[in-house]
């Protein structure tokens, strides 16, 4: 039969879609932030799994670890409480899937829904049952650092310099908060959409170094046209890592590239966010994922 050529600790595509519908339908966020969830659930996949660590193969975007305090509570985490706060519900009317695959799959139909592209997603992926196996702190890039520091992380993921510029692009979405952060304001204009445009702001614009009141740097655009109202409202802003792309030579081919290239970006894209929902995963040749958490919440039944 046809189910001995598909994973069997994986959900179906049948089981999946009223999932999928779940999440669509719960994007539009009137009252939060630029109107949509989006952008903080993408935040929260990138840093489930932001924390594989090659070398030890551990971290990664099994085990949902940030659910306890000593993952959850890490200040590179702060505000994805709203993110993981925004799928309760969904977890509550299918309870079923584990949250490490509800998490990944919420950031692939939110970035597929905000006009990117299709991104392939395996499940598979079991929690954590208790806080023994969370990574430590400390994995996750530091924004006011240089293009040392990003290869430093990535590379300790695996992820070589094209695909560290093709993971930044996600900067297209979302915001940065002061009381989160301590960075303030959007890279792009229309935060809630997919694009390039985050790479042709950084190859086009002039950015100033600015200093915030809490001590941190970071690098703001603009407008001198616009009337002071208009222009505290369209500030545009690069985190100093954003800014590092630009300095480094190798990197900076690669922003040029996607800046003239969208569709260069979005297979990029989708190929690189895929290969970073699976860090940490082990599968079988059937796609069966072998280390599991706890089979208690295995799909197999
Ligand atoms: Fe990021 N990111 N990110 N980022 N990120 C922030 C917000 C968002 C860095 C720092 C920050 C990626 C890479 C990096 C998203 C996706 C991705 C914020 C602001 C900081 C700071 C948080 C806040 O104040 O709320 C740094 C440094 C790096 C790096 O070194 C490369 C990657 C790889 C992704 C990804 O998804 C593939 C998204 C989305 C947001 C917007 C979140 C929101 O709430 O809005």
């Amino acid at each position: 039969s046809s189910s001995e050529t598909l994973p069997t600790n994986s959900p179906s595509a049948s089981r999946l879609a009223p999932v999928k519908e779940a999440i669509k339908a719960l994007l539009n966020q009137p009252d939060y932030d630029d109107g949509s969830a989006g952008p903080v659930l993408v935040r929260l996949a990138w840093h489930s799994a932001g924390t594989y660590d090659a070398e030890t193969n551990t971290g990664g975007s099994n085990g949902a670890g940030m659910r306890y305090e000593a993952e959850g509570g890490d200040p590179a985490n702060a505000g994805l409480q709203y993110a993981r706060a925004f799928l309760e519900p969904i977890k509550a009317s299918f309870p079923w899937i584990t949250y490490a695959d509800l998490w990944t799959l919420a950031a692939i139909v939110a970035i597929r829904e905000m006009g990117g592209p299709e991104i392939s997603w395996q499940g598979g992926r079991t929690d954590f049952t208790d806080d023994s196996r969370v990574p430590p702190r400390g994995r996750l890039p530091d924004g006011s650092k240089g293009a040392d520091h990003l290869r430093w992380i990535f590379y300790r993921m695996g992820f070589d310099d094209r695909e560290i510029v093709a993971l930044s692009g996600a900067h297209n979405l979302g915001r940065c908060h002061s009381g989160r952060s301590g960075f303030e304001g959007k890279w792009v204009n229309n935060p809630t959409r997919f694009s390039n445009t985050y790479f042709k702001l950084l190859k086009t614009h002039e950015w100033k170094k600015k200093k915030l009141e809490n001590g941190l740097e970071q690098f703001i655009y603009v407008d001198e046209d616009l009337d002071p109202e208009e222009q505290e409202e369209e500030t545009l802003m690069m985190l100093p890592t954003d800014m590092a792309l630009l300095e480094d030579p190798s990197f900076k081919k690669w922003v040029y590239k996607y800046a003239e290239d969208k569709e260069l970006f979005f297979r990029d894209f989708a190929g690189v966010f895929a290969k970073l929902m699976e860090l940490g995963i082990q599968r079988d040749a059937q796609g069966d994922v072998i280390n599991q958490e706890n089979v208690e919440d295995g799909y197999r039944s």
